[in-house]
């Protein structure tokens, strides 16, 4: 299937990937700019690391671990028990064949490529046809704020567990950052059928992209419904320990929450079966709502999650609501 235009989708790492995967299962990859937060990548190691990039990149490969989330399938790590022996720092757990990865973008952006450069030129070696692309060339930096402290993202979230209290986020390098030159691209194009908001978490992934000057005003003047896909499902809060920093900002704690964090921006939300419940109340609030199975285990989820998140945007007319 091709669709009658461009779509542009904004996606983190694991729940997001799965739905590009879908996408990408279903667009031409002239039909479809994916773009990817880069507010979870730090330096560790002397390394270049960049979380949702390689998640993404992983999971349109066929080659991510499926049940970890992260990473490759079928790693080994003798990089990391070696790395401990020598009294390292290994909370950090870089595979062994993923560190290929690592040490590539890193010599190629010290060489001077940019990383919408890097990324295109190591998801082509990987026989990706999709692009994949960074939401900005510049470093955006995501710091939780937390009550011993500000912190990297990836510190707060992998080395402490979350353990801190948290009390705000921010995106450090936002205000100094553009649109990578294909996101630029992407917001101004005269064709755009519809954006898609991966079923990402709204705070840590979908924020950074909308925290980039210019970005969130460019999205609001498409001419093009934006649509939502929820991540929060069965009325849960996320999973994981991201769960305990979203409820210490105030929480996320059902679809609704999930649309008022986006209010203005979307025209409609996707949310799954067991969240039909709440359907008639986001209407109420002037949110078109689209029911359908949004739990992805299979290939198969992915693709038919995203034909119907497909189908549901490029029905929506317009922005009326966003409009009135
Ligand atoms: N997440 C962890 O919880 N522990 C890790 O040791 C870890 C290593 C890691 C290495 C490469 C990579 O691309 C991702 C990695 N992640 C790890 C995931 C990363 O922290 C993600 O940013 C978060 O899961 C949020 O999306």
């Amino acid at each position: 299937m091709t669709s009658a235009g461009h779509v542009i989708a904004l996606c983190g790492g694991v729940g997001g990937a799965k739905l590009a995967f879908g996408l990408t299962r279903l667009l031409d990859p002239e039909g479809l700019s994916l773009i990817v937060n880069t507010g979870d990548d730090f330096e560790h190691l002397g390394l270049t690391i960049c979380p949702d990039l390689d998640t993404v990149t992983y999971t349109l490969a066929g080659l991510a671990d499926r049940e970890r989330g992260w990473g490759l399938a079928g790693e080994t790590w003798n990089f990391m028990a070696q790395l401990r022996k020598l009294g390292g720092e290994h909370w950090f757990n870089l595979g062994d064949k993923d560190l290929a990865l690592h040490v590539e973008r890193t010599q190629r952006l010290a060489a001077g490529q940019s990383l919408s450069q890097v990324t295109a030129g190591v998801t082509a070696a990987l026989g990706l046809r999709h692009a994949i692309v960074p939401m900005s060339d510049q470093p955006v930096r995501t710091i939780v704020d937390t009550i011993d402290g500000p912190l990297p993202f990836q510190h707060y979230f992998v080395r402490e567990q979350c353990r801190p209290v948290a009390r705000g986020i921010s995106f450090a390098g936002a205000e100094q950052s553009v649109p990578s030159p294909a996101f630029t691209a992407a917001l101004g194009r005269q064709d755009v059928a519809a954006v898609i908001i991966c079923p990402s978490n709204p705070y840590l992934s979908i924020d950074p992209i909308l925290a980039i000057p210019g970005v969130a005003d460019a999205l609001a003047r498409l001419d093009a419904p934006v649509v939502a896909v929820s991540p929060i499902i069965g009325g849960r809060a996320l999973k994981g320990p991201a769960a305990k920093l979203l409820a210490e900002l105030g929480g996320l704690s059902g679809v609704t929450a999930v649309a008022a964090h986006y209010a203005g921006l979307v025209d409609g939300l996707v949310i799954d079966e067991s969240d039909a419940c709440e359907a008639d109340r986001l209407r109420e609030t002037g949110i078109a709502a689209l029911v359908a199975p949004s739990v992805m285990t299979s290939d198969d989820d992915r693709i038919r999650l995203a034909r119907d998140t497909l189908a549901f945007a490029t029905g929506l007319t317009r922005r009326e609501l966003r409009r009135a």
